[in-house]
């Protein structure tokens, strides 16, 4: 049976070209070429089986197609973040609005500043990267909220990247893609590991949807590494988005039907 998938996401503003950067040079942006990709990157969500949300984008945020950084989505309710830049703290209203018809809602408060790229969430372990966007005070907030749910936050230290989840991600129930460049192995201990391949060190992310992993085809060695272990992988050009510092995971919010 399919699960009952929905997946949240944003048009590309084209205030994207003035979008923020941390590790990257900025470089030309074209916008057709992004919104062809994004087109894209949301018919292979539709064909992993999910159902499509896509909220409208306004000319004053630009980084808001990377709708994963304003909300963490859990089975049993979802945490409105208060992303790290401030550039960004406008993006969660539209999707609060639309995650409130799927979810009850909890909300990270100042001065806790949260972006939900760096939450990778493992069954009942909510591992969070303690990273320029996301500090302590929103890490306990989220120990919190969820512990009345059975989960444990456990906090992660991430160097030289973006996000957590720019440092691993999760492929398959148990095993976790890593690029160990940006973060230690300690916080994945009891997990299997698959590294990038060595020349791929901004690899390390990849969106599971259902039985299917979408990953960037910026990345061959990598993927071959994916396929090797016997996962279903749908490739797509984000190129224009990884020039934002985006990538596959932060383009969606996925998430199953109550
Ligand atoms: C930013 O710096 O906030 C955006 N330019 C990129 C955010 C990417 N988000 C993500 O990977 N979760």
């Amino acid at each position: 049976m399919r699960e009952n998938l929905t997946a949240i996401t944003r048009a590309i503003s084209p205030a994207i070209v003035r979008c923020e950067l941390s590790h990257l040079p900025r470089r030309p942006i074209d916008l057709d070429v992004a919104q062809a990709q994004h087109a894209a990157y949301e018919r292979c969500l539709e064909a992993a089986g999910c159902t499509i949300v896509r909220l409208t984008a306004t000319d004053d945020m630009p980084d808001s197609v990377f709708v994963e950084d304003a909300a963490v989505v859990f089975d049993e309710l979802a945490v409105i973040t208060r992303p790290g830049a401030t550039s960004r703290r406008g993006e969660t209203g539209a999707v609060a609005d639309a995650l409130r018809e799927h979810r009850v809602l909890r909300f990270v408060e100042a001065p806790g500043c949260l972006d939900g790229g760096d939450v990778l969430v493992v069954a009942k372990r909510v591992l969070v990267g303690e990273s320029a966007r996301t500090n302590r005070a929103a890490i306990e907030q989220l120990r919190d909220i969820l512990d009345p749910f059975g989960y444990t936050v456990e906090q992660v230290e991430v160097d030289g990247c973006l996000h957590l989840k720019s440092a691993a991600t999760l492929v398959a129930d148990d095993t976790v893609l890593i690029s160990r460049t940006f973060v230690s192995l300690g916080p994945f201990l009891g997990l299997k590991l698959l590294d990038v391949d060595a020349n791929e060190t901004l690899g390390a992310n990849a969106l599971r949807v259902g039985r299917r992993v979408i990953y960037p085809t910026t990345f061959p060695r990598t993927r071959e590494r994916l396929e090797r272990i016997g996962l279903a992988v749908d490739g797509v050009d984000v190129g224009e988005l990884m020039k934002a510092e985006g990538a596959v995971t932060c383009c969606s919010l996925v998430f199953t039907g109550w």
